[in-house]
């Protein structure tokens, strides 16, 4: 009898540990997203993977920290050539159009109606308003739909589309300057500074515009200066990797930013690289502590060169907290161009119109997926297109 008793116990708490084991490793894919990529399948000469997070680890801002691989593309795809950065937008339109269902089709489906009255003109700037477009341009819009509907009186559904498209277009800004300042001058290689909030896509954006570049002729040099944790720095290098760029580092983990973004300048005027692209730290731990580290960056570098583009990074689902990053990091540097990305995950594409009317600077580029091609320069028409489908 006691025998018996003793076997039933073992059995349950065997079968209480079996559960336990398979409910842990269901979750583990399941992660949040944006958190931690799916790990791809590593290149032969990969990093080893890196470490799980542990609970409580973070960068000290309350983000969750990001590991490495990032790419999950099939390594073929990264083995091609580059695609010309000129058209990109128009080819990865689908992205956009996929995501964006509901905002442009719901705007053309009230504008299209009878004898729109004023709940269905509120109706619309709400449709704006929820696609993060902002409330003063929203506003704006329906004030001038509101003015070209009653002057040119009842309209066909083509000639509502064409109106809406072409004052969206003016709100997107078709005349902003949006190049990209990535040529080398003198002697000097230009340099493009990448900052943002952990997790926005600042290593991704740093590779796939290091290999858009290096596939138009450039010569291109990373620099790591995301020296907060080891697993950022071997991201970068294997993105470098990839894409052959050489990746100038720290073994430290730690090492001060400056003196990293300092000796990848060095090494691209001594290599003659066209362009050095620096990656930063995204640690929002205080205004002034993100001050201090980045305008520390960008002084050490001027000692040496000038800093040509000052890319701020913003993820576009992130909605409103996005533009309250993007308000810290403007008091912190000067801002020369936006990059959103993961404007392929959600359908609120106006928070390219807020963010360039908080900042005062345009959307050069947009990232619309996690492929090694997935970054084109952002064009106003395209991008309105995509969205009225
Ligand atoms: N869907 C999508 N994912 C992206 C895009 N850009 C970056 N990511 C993903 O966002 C995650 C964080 O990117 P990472 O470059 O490490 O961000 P960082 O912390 O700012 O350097 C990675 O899983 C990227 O693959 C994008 O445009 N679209
Ligand atoms: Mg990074």
């Amino acid at each position: 009898m006691e025998y018996l008793i003793i076997v039933i116990v073992l059995v349950v708490l065997v079968l209480i540990a079996g559960g336990a084991m398979l409910v842990r490793s269901r979750r583990r894919p399941g992660r949040a997203r944006g958190t931690e990529p799916p790990p791809a399948a590593p290149p032969p000469a990969a990093p080893p993977p890196a470490q799980p997070p542990r609970p409580g680890e973070g960068d000290g801002a309350g983000q969750p920290d990001l590991l490495i691989p990032t790419v999950t593309g099939p390594p073929a795809e990264v083995a091609e050539a580059p695609q010309p950065l000129a058209g990109r937008m128009t080819r990865l339109r689908g992205r956009l159009a996929r995501s964006q269902t509901g905002f442009g089709s719901v705007l053309l489906g009230l504008l299209s109606r009878d004898g729109l009255d004023d709940q269905g003109w509120e109706e619309i700037e709400d449709t704006l308003v929820g696609a993060d477009i902002g409330a003063a341009p929203a506003a704006q819009l329906v004030s001038e739909l509101r003015t070209q509907v009653r002057v040119g009186g009842a309209r066909g559904s083509g000639e509502v589309r064409a109106l809406l498209r072409q004052d969206l277009i003016e709100q997107v800004g078709a005349d902003l300057d949006r190049s990209l300042h990535v040529a080398r001058h003198g002697d000097r290689p230009a340099v493009v500074l990448m900052v943002g909030v952990n997790g926005t896509g600042k290593t991704s954006t740093c590779g796939k515009l290091a290999r858009a570049l290096i596939g138009e002729g450039h010569t291109v040099l990373l620099g790591a200066a995301d020296t907060f944790r080891a697993a950022a720095t071997d991201q970068l290098e294997t993105w470098g990797r990839r894409v052959g760029a050489p990746v100038v580092r720290s073994d430290r983990e730690g090492a001060d930013p400056a003196s990293v973004a300092f000796d990848a300048v060095r090494q691209g005027i001594d290599d003659r690289a066209d362009t050095v692209i620096v990656d930063t730290a995204g640690r929002l731990h205080t205004k002034t502590g993100l001050m201090d580290e980045l305008g520390k960056i960008k002084r050490v570098i001027e000692r040496q060169a000038t800093v040509d583009e000052v890319l701020l990074v913003l993820d576009a689902t992130t909605g409103q907290n996005g533009l309250r990053q993007a308000r810290v990091f403007a008091e912190a540097v000067d801002i020369t161009g936006i990059v959103l990305t993961k404007l392929d995950g959600t359908a609120k594409g106006g928070i390219v119109v807020a963010v360039q009317r908080e900042l005062g600077v345009p959307v050069k580029l947009v990232g619309l997926g996690e492929g090694p091609d997935d970054l084109a320069p952002f064009e106003p028409a395209t991008f309105v297109d995509a969205i009225l489908g």
